[in-house]
């Protein structure tokens, strides 16, 4: 594993808190990564890369062809297009820009050259298994959870019939339509074969998506499910989302002592015509998050949050409820000011027992960044905090740092699954 240290210290322990920040092996507790079973759909390379939904946005800063005409371009004329606004005509000094250089400089290429075709040709020498070893090394992970939705027409085919697994990838259970999208999502599951038609008797219908969630926690041998949800969500609420969570999902996952992990503060197609580049954030009233907390405390759950201005109430949160695990700097909260100041305010409120970051990484090489850029905060603001300690006495031990650093890692997120 390649080792970039973070910025050294005055204190005389730094480089050692840096070195097990930035070697100690991750498990990476939500991306949009795929086992390579999945063929096509693990997406990885230069091209990947550049059209990434974080530089789409940004480059449609720059851009004046209009969205039909740029999404009506094949891939390639795409990432030229994002390649010369963002890398070339500006310098990439945005989070998302950094990424690919980094990602690129750790792979040992020559990003000074500003040569897309060479990078290409490099690309096009790698196969994915090779390479995918090589990015789990350079990221220095352990283990990848997927995200792997059932309504997905292209995912659910390979589930159907089967592969065999790769057992570096984990699966977590998304069902955003489910909950979300209802209508569309009842006439689906009836052509499944689950008895959730019109005129079924709600008891019935609830016992039913129990059914399907069982079948697809057992088919994927899912580790928590998942959603993502809008700001405006409540709970409790006189609404089929809420009433499928508390009659089918919250039972579905105290049956099989499985987390539920709640996303929320994402606002969808705010712009729509940037399509998956398109959604927005929006803060939380996170009395609902509370409401579950406390309601079911027979059950497990997960948040990571949107809105900068609801992380310290979710800290607070987490600090009243044990059935609660926070997790990760999500999306537009990816970003190192932002990482630095979440990462301190769990910290500082919560001591260890949370997980400060998970990548998010939609393309495979992403983890490369993503790893070392949040290591690099991550192990800023740890080499603070140990020094705080010594300064009054105390002096972890090396065993005790690389212990910590470990539950940071993903330790702490699998207790909490086996709690
Ligand atoms: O962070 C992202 O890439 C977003 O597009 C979302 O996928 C988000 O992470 C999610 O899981 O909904
Ligand atoms: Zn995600």
């Amino acid at each position: 594993m390649k080792t970039i240290l973070a910025e050294t210290s005055r204190v005389p322990f730094a480089k050692e808190v840096e070195n097990i920040v930035m070697t100690t092996p991750v498990i990476d507790i939500h991306t949009h990564l795929y086992d390579p079973a999945f063929k096509q759909l693990l997406l990885w390379g230069i091209d990947d890369l550049l059209v990434y939904h974080y530089l789409v946005a940004e480059s449609f800063r720059y851009l004046d062809i209009a969205y039909e005409k740029f999404w009506s371009l094949p891939k390639t004329s795409q990432a030229d297009l994002i390649w010369q606004a963002l890398f070339i005509d500006h310098s990439p000094i945005s989070e998302a820009c950094r990424g690919v250089l980094t990602t690129l400089h750790a792979l040992g290429l020559d990003v000074k050259r500003r040569d897309l075709p060479a990078l290409r040709q490099w690309f096009a020498g790698q196969t994915v298994e090779n390479y995918l070893d090589r990015c789990m090394d350079l990221a220095g992970l352990s283990k990848i959870y997927m995200t792997n939705s059932p309504f997905d027409d292209l995912e659910r085919p390979v589930w159907e019939k089967g592969f065999k697994r790769d057992d570096r990838f984990a699966a977590g259970l998304r069902i955003d339509p489910l909950l979300l999208a209802w209508p569309e999502t009842a006439p689906l599951l009836v052509r499944w074969g689950y008895h959730v038609e019109a005129g079924t008797p709600p008891q019935k219908t609830f016992d039913e998506v129990r059914r399907f969630l069982a079948d697809w926690t057992r088919k994927i041998n899912a580790q928590y499910l998942m959603v993502s949800l809008p700001p405006d969500f409540e709970f409790p609420a006189r609404n089929i989302t809420t009433q499928l969570i508390e009659k089918a999902l919250l039972p579905h996952c105290r049956e099989h002592g499985l987390p539920f992990a709640l996303m929320p503060g994402v606002k969808r197609a705010v712009n729509p015509q940037l399509r998956l580049a398109g959604d927005g954030q929006g803060l939380t009233n996170l009395q609902a998050l509370q409401n579950l907390c406390a309601g079911f405390p027979e059950n497990k759950f997960m948040a990571t949050v949107l809105a900068r201005e609801n992380q310290h109430e979710l800290c607070v949160l987490a600090r009243k409820f044990r059935n609660l695990h926070i997790f990760g700097c999500w999306w537009f909260t990816n970003i190192p000011l932002l990482i630095d100041e979440i990462t301190r305010l769990r910290v500082e409120l919560l001591g260890l027992s949370f997980t400060p970051q998970h990548s998010d990484a939609r393309v495979l090489d992403q983890v490369i960044y993503k790893w070392q850029h949040s290591r690099r905060v991550i192990a800023r603001v740890l080499v603070e905090k140990y020094s705080e300690l010594a300064q009054a006495g105390w002096h972890a031990s090396t065993v005790e740092i690389e212990r910590d650093v470990k539950d940071l890692f993903g330790g702490a997120f699998e207790s909490f699954c086996q709690s």
